[in-house]
């Protein structure tokens, strides 16, 4: 362990409308714990526990809760798009909220990443009809996620209006905004990247087509909540479910000017392969840093030392940490102290009980 230090990590930051008490932000994480009998309701004891014992972070970005029935891919997700989610909810941010942290809802559509089998019934959606050549999880085991219908202009719109609502029902939930998911390979990602999107009208092809269903997201949540309680998470070069473009840096390069001309609050880049190895080529990081003048949360793999290293270099704003929250409900204090990080157990990762969620002990 070496000796405590104080660092520009633990200083206070405001990004938008949010005051954080530090620049450690949880990351959005899925955990399979939402009352899904219920309807993917979340507030169980357990999950206000988990988010609870995390409040020493400066900012938590919930897990991906999906904006409809068909937006969900995984095995109890929670929603945001029923009462009964919001007042789980609502239980939820009042205990970070008493505990002086903030707290985002990260509202998602998976898109093509789903099957009938766990979304209720519904035909996948996306913007193309390619399927993504990857299982998905049901409560009958692995099933391959089919070839999805392709939205259709009024579909698009209905999706969108979908995002809008969510963002209303997040700030009546208590959440201090939401975090778009744009990252990947959901739906607004599959817009983005001409690996899944092959239209011809003007919601693909050019960068600027690709990139117009992730501004009407945007822009829907601006009117509904204000800019400086809007962020999007983006993942210019990750690959995961399935994703690709020919050339990332020409879409996400525009799509960072025309979020730069919003004024949202921030971009949450997962640099290089989520959950994976950071090899960063392809998209100019640090360029989209200096073009973009919200804050800059910057994610994947980063450790003490380099988490440290972007503050103090002006890289980011925040570090947000996704497996290290998992096994250390106490990482503020860790990453304080230095003290060692204890490993989460992939197994509980999405094991729907309190196991590897709430019992993870703090130092
Ligand atoms: C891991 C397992 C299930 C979902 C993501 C929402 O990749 C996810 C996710 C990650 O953003």
């Amino acid at each position: 362990m070496t000796a405590p230090i104080s660092t520009l990590l633990h200083t206070p930051v405001r990004i938008g409308a949010l005051d954080l008490k530090n620049r450690i932000v949880m990351a959005p994480l899925t955990r399979c714990r939402s009352d899904e009998a219920a309807g993917d309701v979340p507030g169980k004891a357990m999950n206000v526990e988990y988010y609870r014992q995390r409040s020493t972070a400066g900012l938590i970005i919930s897990e991906g809760t999906q904006v409809c029935p068909a937006g969900k891919g995984y095995m109890a997700t929670p929603g945001i798009y029923s009462d009964a989610q919001v007042e789980g909810w609502r239980k939820i941010t009042d205990a970070v909220h008493a505990a002086g942290s903030k707290i985002l809802a990260q509202i998602w559509h998976v898109g093509r990443i789903s099957h009938p089998d766990i979304n209720g019934g519904h035909e996948p959606i996306a913007p193309s009809p390619i399927a993504p050549g990857i299982a998905a999880y049901s409560a009958n085991g692995r099933v391959d996620c089919p070839v999805p219908r392709a939205l259709d202009e009024a579909g698009i719109a209905a999706v969108v209006e979908e995002f809008r609502r969510a963002a209303i029902n997040a700030r009546a939930a208590g959440f201090d905004g939401v975090e778009i998911h744009g990252a990947n390979g959901y739906l607004v990602d599959q817009f983005l990247r001409d690996g899944a999107n092959q239209r011809t009208d003007r919601y693909g092809g050019s960068a600027e087509n690709r990139c117009r269903f992730a501004l009407e997201v945007v822009d829907a949540c601006i009117a509904a909540i204000g800019a400086d309680r809007v962020g999007i998470r983006l993942s210019p070069v990750s690959g995961v479910n399935g994703i690709a473009d020919s050339a990332p840096q020409v879409v996400f390069g525009h799509l960072v000017e025309e979020l730069d001309a919003r004024e949202i609050a921030f971009i949450h880049f997962v640099e290089g392969n989520t959950g994976g190895e950071r090899n960063l080529s392809g998209f100019d990081f640090a360029a989209a840093r200096r073009r973009f003048r919200g804050a800059y949360i910057a994610n994947n793999g980063y450790t003490r030392e380099s988490a440290i290293a972007a503050i103090e270099s002006h890289a980011a704003d925040a570090v947000a940490f996704g497996r290290s929250f998992i096994a250390n409900p106490d990482l503020v204090e860790r990453l304080r102290l230095g003290a060692p990080l204890a490993t989460p157990d992939p197994k509980t990762f999405y094991a729907f009980g309190p196991e590897g969620y709430t019992d993870y002990p703090t130092l």
